[in-house]
């Protein structure tokens, strides 16, 4: 029994044991990937996707790719979170009154609970690449609510609860294209409408080549006794274009902008073929994770190669030791 924490006992996500021989804190799904090639009709890939627990079932918002080349959200059902029903079409969205309110295109989004509402998150085109923000009571009406930044901006993503009665939202500033840049910055709201106070969370480099060029908020932040865990994506770039790893962050409870500790070194980087080979080789991309407060058994959900939906393991107290352990000085 692990205490660490603060959330609700989950006893039916996805887990598997640490395979014998292997020593690493993070460790890939024997059955990755769980999304293939061409996995609908209407998208040949489904990749950087969001699930949450609903019901004693679970839920999925999922980047696909169609084959017009146009990244769209779509919504999907599990009853293990591994074999995945996906809608044949993508997502409606409404405005408030119940009209379609259709975006041009929507990638990588991330999904979680708030009090009694689900909200989705994801990079909208606001005439640029920006942070879209949707929410829905049950996953049939869609609502798409304002944009919560201003272009250009990628990976949004909210926390879990109020901090000192505000909402809070990580994003990464960026330009409209492949960014060669970026770091990590916080805002809060007291509304989800209004968006202020604006404050830099941590930037790319540090003692890691891996986190080099960009770094960028993954799923949503975990609640633990040692802070807010945060898995993150980190780029560096080679003659042959950038490669996505991913590490995590611990923030402080009552001041997310603080960072606590830090991994210097990733904990997965692009070794499989599913996440070395495909549609843009080199990427592992985390958008969200699952969780059990009872035992800290944490399964994080990324995006490999842009192609497949692949699933890592974790438990909670070793990976907060390791990170304590091989952080960097702040
Ligand atoms: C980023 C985003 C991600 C993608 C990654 C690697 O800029 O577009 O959706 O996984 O590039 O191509």
């Amino acid at each position: 029994m692990s205490k660490t924490i603060k959330g609700d006992p989950l006893p039916n996500i996805p887990w598997e044991d640490r395979p014998e021989g292997c020593t690493d804190v993070v460790w890939r799904y024997s059955g990755n990937p769980i999304i293939g090639w061409n996995p609908i009709p209407k998208a040949a890939r489904i990749y950087n996707s969001a699930v949450l627990s609903y019901n004693g079932e679970f839920v999925g918002v999922f980047r696909a790719d169609q084959k017009n080349g146009r990244a769209t959200l779509f919504f999907g059902k599990s009853k293990d979170a591994l074999k995945w029903d996906i809608g044949p079409d993508p997502i409606q969205w409404v405005d408030e009154n119940g009209t379609p309110d259709p975006t041009s295109y929507a990638y990588d989004p991330r999904l979680l609970r708030i009090e009694d509402t689900y909200y989705v998150v994801w990079c909208d085109d606001m005439h640029g690449a920006s942070i879209g923000l949707g929410k829905t009571r049950d996953f049939k009406t869609f609502i798409r609510m304002p944009n919560p930044l201003m272009p250009f901006n990628r990976n949004g993503v909210p926390f879990p609860r109020k901090v000192n009665g505000k909402y809070m939202l990580l994003s990464r500033p960026s330009d409209s294209g492949h960014t060669p840049f970026g770091d990590i910055f916080i805002s809060e709201s007291p509304d989800l409408i209004h968006w202020g106070r604006h404050r830099f969370v941590m930037g790319k480099g540090g003692l890691g080549w891996w986190q080099g060029v960009k770094i960028g908020a993954g799923p949503v932040p975990i609640e633990t006794l040692a802070g807010w865990l945060l898995f993150y994506h980190g780029v560096s770039t080679t003659c042959n274009g950038f490669v996505y790893s991913f590490g995590a962050v611990i923030l402080d409870i009552d001041n997310p902008a603080k960072v606590l500790f830090r991994t210097r070194d990733y904990l997965l980087t692009p070794e499989k073929p599913y996440e070395t080979t495909g549609f843009v080789p080199n990427v592992v991309f985390p958008c969200a994770n699952l969780y059990d407060a009872d035992t800290g058994h944490i399964a994080i959900y990324y995006g490999a190669a842009d192609t497949y939906t692949a699933v890592a393991f974790a438990q909670v107290d070793e990976l907060i030791d390791y990170i304590k352990n091989n952080s960097e000085e702040f």
